[in-house]
């Protein structure tokens, strides 16, 4: 009996259709990041990082131009099995020496002929940092009008490019906007900024746009390198706004206090929001961008989806970027752990967890809960990654 025969049996015993997991798992889109394979720095021939996020490492193979990335891109497709969107920021264009202000869909159109070519959707974002008018910390919040005219134009432009993709991919593209606002020290009026984020971004969402083809999302932040004491786009502010307006809430595992976590806010939020965007990091000791690992936040992150059936209204991206390592592994490292971490939440008993639950049975849930972590889901991985051409394991 091969491994997988045997697995599929000790499923079946506790009400689990490993089939039915995998053909699932399949399904379920995943939004890899560009700005993994080059260290965040576009293709608009500037090469500083700044909003305050940070991109540390000198290992050699950082894509310098669109081909090269979406060369690197094909070869973590290659082992990064299932459904991909593939994550785009507004630097990552044909736009050398085309300011933000003036980027139309016809700048993207060949990642839209790429991703067609390969049935992959496309999710895109304002860059909203690495820019002269972006230099005192300050974009859609600045007090100088003009400033914040320009970063208003820049994310209509973005919309109108996500609207593009999805008509051209046929999938649903999201756009998040997330924007650096801040101050490093600590500030004497916060809710003016507030205020001007507001009125920016009512601006911004003001034009409808079909929902067939555009999710309108936004991302809060708790603080940035440099950014340390205020953040403008807070999460109870973006919340609000979200909730307020019908707009996606992102959730990025890395913007909340170090010991807090976003898979408890998932079911609180999905009550509110109709769509959620969550951007798959990791932080160490700060807002770090490490390569996700398969750990416990990572798995609570795919049982809270799968459990609610949240799919349809979850939209699972990644953040991060290590440039201290390969970074075509960078992908495949956290992409499969993505997908890993779906698999085991498909693969749980879970109707019969929460029946205990429901009957008040504490110490049944807690046995089934550990039992659980011994089943033998890397032999339904293994079989997955063999039918979808993929490695069972990666090596270098
Ligand atoms: C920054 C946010 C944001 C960026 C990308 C590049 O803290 O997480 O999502 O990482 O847009
Ligand atoms: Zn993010």
């Amino acid at each position: 009996m091969s491994a997988y025969a045997s697995a599929k049996q000790i499923y079946a015993n506790i009400g689990v259709d490993t089939e039915a997991a995998i053909a699932r798992l399949d399904t379920i889109p995943i939004s890899i990041h560009c700005w993994q394979g080059d260290d965040v720095r576009g293709f608009e021939g500037n090469d500083d990082l700044t909003g305050g996020i940070q991109a540390t490492g000198n290992h050699p193979g950082r894509a310098k131009t669109a081909d090269e990335l979406r060369t690197n891109l094909d070869k973590a497709l290659a082992l990064i099995p299932g459904a991909a969107k593939i994550n785009l920021h507004a630097i990552y264009g044909d736009v050398k020496g085309i300011d933000r202000d003036a980027i139309t869909p016809a700048h993207f159109s060949a990642w839209a002929d790429w991703a067609v070519e390969r049935g992959l959707g496309l999710d895109f974002n304002p860059t909203l940092f690495s820019h002269p008018k972006s230099a005192d910390g300050l974009t859609l919040t600045h007090p100088d009008p003009a400033i914040r005219a320009f970063w208003i134009e820049h994310c209509k432009r973005c919309r109108k490019v996500g609207e593009y993709f999805g008509q051209k991919t046929g999938q649903v593209s999201v756009v998040n906007v997330w924007a650096p606002d801040g101050y490093k020290d600590i500030p004497a009026d916060q809710l003016t900024p507030r205020k001007r984020l507001e009125k920016a971004l009512d601006e911004i969402f003001s034009e409808k746009l079909d929902p067939a083809h555009i999710i309108d999302a936004v991302e809060s932040k708790l603080f940035g390198i440099g950014v340390e004491s205020y953040t403008v786009g807070s999460h109870e502010f973006y919340m609000g706004y979200a909730v307020k307006n019908n707009i996606a809430l992102c959730l990025d595992a890395g913007h909340f206090h170090p010991t807090e976590v976003i898979s408890p806010k998932i079911s609180a939020v999905s009550l509110f929001v109709k769509n959620l965007l969550l951007h798959v990091s990791r932080p160490v000791r700060w807002d770090s961008d490490h390569v996700v690992l398969l750990d416990d936040e990572l798995l609570a992150i795919a049982h809270e989806i799968i459990r609610h059936g949240l799919l349809d209204r979850v939209h699972i991206g990644m953040d991060f970027f290590d440039g201290s390592i390969d970074r075509i592994m960078a992908w495949a490292i956290g992409g499969r752990n993505v997908r890993k971490a779906l698999l085991v939440a498909l693969l749980e008993p879970y109707a019969q967890i929460k029946k205990a639950e429901e009957n008040l049975d504490f110490t049944q849930r807690l046995l089934m809960l550990e039992e659980k972590k011994m089943l033998p889901w890397q032999a339904v991985w293994n079989e997955y990654c063999n039918r979808k051409n993929a490695p069972e394991r990666l090596v270098l």
